[in-house]
This record gives C-alpha cells, structure tokens and sequence, in this order.
C-alpha cells in the first residue's frame, strides 16, 4: 500500500474500542475516516485539519451486542419499529468482514482510500429474518476529504422467494450548538412525525431550525440536502441516491436523559439527518441487487441563509 501524508498507510486494519477491530481510512491532504466491523459503523470522519465531524457520544459503549451511539449506524434490514424486528434492525450489532475482492462497484471510488465490507446472515439472523442476503458496504474518503458510502443489497435466496427491506445511514452530525443550526432541502416537503403517531404532515417553507425534540421522517426529498452551522461557519452537505426519504432526528434534553448511552447535554452538539428508504420498502426478488448511496462533504458557509445551493458552495470552495 502507498503512503498517505507522511508515513501512515491510507488503509490500515488495527484494534479500537474493546479491542474491537477497526479499519482507519486516510488521505493525503490529511482528512481521515474510521470503520468499525462491529456493526460496518463508521466512527469517525475527519477534515484535513483533524476535525472531527461526526458526533459519537462520550457515553458509547463499544460492547457487543449494544449498538454503538453516534458516527453513521446501519439500519437494516429495518428502520426504527416500522417491522417486527429489534428497533434499527440488527446489521448495526452484527460483525463485518472485509472482503478483499468484491464485485465492481459502479462508481469510481476503488481508486480512493477505501474498504469493502461484507454481511451475511447466520442462522441465528436467518431464524429471526428468514432470508439470504449479501450486504456490501463500501467505505471511501475522497481526494477532497468527502465521505463515501455505497451499500449493495443482494437477495441470495434460493427459495425464489423475493424479500423487502427499510434502510437508513443514521448519521449523526457533529454541530457546535443545535440552536444555531438550519437544515435546507427539506421545506415544503411532506413528513410523518414519529412524535405525533407518523401523522403525515407537510412542512412549511422556511429552513428547518431547532427548539425541542425533532423525529420526523420526510418523504421524497431532494438528492441534495445542506446543514449549516452558522457558529462553526461549516456546511455539511448530503448527496444521496436510492434513498428517497431523510429523517431529522434529535431527542432534546428529556429525552436524551433517558438514553443511557447519551450525555445528558450532549444532544446539543448533535443533529442527525438520515438518507433513508422508510416510506416504501424496498423489495429484491432473488438474483436482484439494490444500491444505497451517500456522499457527505463539509465545506466551509461562505453564503448567507436564503442563497443556499449546495452544488454552487462545492464548485466554488
Ligand atoms: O432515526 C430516529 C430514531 O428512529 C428515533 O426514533 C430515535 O429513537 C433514534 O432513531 C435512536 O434510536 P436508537 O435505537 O439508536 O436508540
């Protein structure tokens, strides 16, 4: 493997957490991004200047089975309660395996710090999810420090049987104070509202701010959504694609009380919006593939609120 900034390796497989193991992406330019396989759960992205960008919690337990708090966790093959299953589903307290020779992925990230990773169900998972799937998931840290994720979901049945699925990259944003925080891309859209029993309600035209507990679940939103941290002068945008829905998450000082793996003040310094397929399942017949894509970049806001293009803050930046 070549060098990347200095002598460090742009990818190398050591011990985190736990002793649990861990895959560190790096960049030249200095950026940097961590992979556990516990989970396929990225921990950490960080810019060229070692800024941390995703939010983990102080309180994250990296102890198997518990899912660890914060950093981007998988739901799969079930977002949330919407299904029998555990809540979030269970590939986010499953153990990966990296795969070192995985299909061609149709985007160019092989070129990139990278590494593939792979879920099959045991028997166990089988009795609790009767179906056969391969789930690959590919970490990438683009030249740019930009986060790349790609999940790949084959329905392996021999049964010809087909199977349907919810999904979500539950990405927790680091932000200096949600009070100071607006989310663009979202207004005008319809949403279910977790908090009012998934009552289907549509949003109003203004950017999303902050002042108490927020779960909502918008339905077809744009490819492109943008937070902006006014007190950080940080914009994270989101890309995605093959997931239509995003949900805005973040459980304010009463709830985050009663999260144990959560600080009591900590929710302040996180928001999570989530790239997601929630509202309309996804269903693979057997031999068939689905592909989830997500492409975070932080950038720095060089605009005033109301001028927001993301595409416009990239090209210029
Ligand atoms: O994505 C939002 C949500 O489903 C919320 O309802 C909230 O409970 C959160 O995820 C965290 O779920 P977890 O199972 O990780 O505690």
């Amino acid at each position: 493997m070549a060098a990347a900034g200095g002598d460090k390796l742009p990818v190398e497989v050591c011990k985190g957490f736990s002793g649990l193991d861990r895959v560190v992406l790096r960049e030249a330019r200095g950026s940097s991004a961590e992979v556990y396989l516990y989970g396929g759960h990225v921990t950490s992205w960080k810019n060229d200047h070692g800024e941390e960008l995703l939010f983990v919690s102080s309180k994250a337990a990296f102890k198997p089975p518990k899912p660890i708090r914060g950093g981007i966790p998988i739901c799969f093959p079930q977002f949330a309660s919407h299904g029998g299953l555990e809540s979030h589903g269970f590939a986010r307290n499953r153990f990966w395996s990296i795969e070192s020779d995985p299909p061609p992925f149709p985007t160019n990230s092989a070129s990139m710090a990278h590494v593939d990773l792979i879920l099959k169900p045991t028997e166990e998972d089988l009795k609790i999810w009767p179906h056969s799937f391969e789930f690959r998931l590919r970490v990438a840290l683009g030249p740019g420090g930009d986060l790349l994720l790609t999940s790949r979901v084959r329905n392996t049945s021999t049964d010809g049987k087909p199977f349907s699925f919810t999904f979500a990259y539950h990405t927790y944003f680091a932000v200096s104070d949600i009070s100071e925080v607006r989310v663009e891309g979202l207004e005008t859209h319809d949403y279910l509202d977790n908090l009012q029993s998934k009552e289907r309600f549509t949003e109003q035209g203004d950017a999303i701010t902050f002042e108490s507990e927020i779960d909502k679940i918008y339905l077809s939103t744009p490819t492109k959504i943008a937070i902006l941290d006014h007190e950080k002068k940080r914009t994270f945008v989101v890309r995605k694609d093959g997931l239509p829905d995003a949900v805005v998450w973040n459980p304010w000082d009463k709830r985050a009380k009663a999260i144990a793996d959560l600080g009591d003040e900590e929710y302040k310094h996180m928001l999570c919006v989530e790239a997601a397929a929630v509202e309309k399942p996804i269903t693979l017949k057997p031999g068939e593939e689905w592909k989830g894509r997500l492409e975070l970049s932080a950038v720095p806001s060089s605009y005033c609120s109301g001028q927001l293009d993301p595409q416009k803050v990239l090209q210029s930046s």
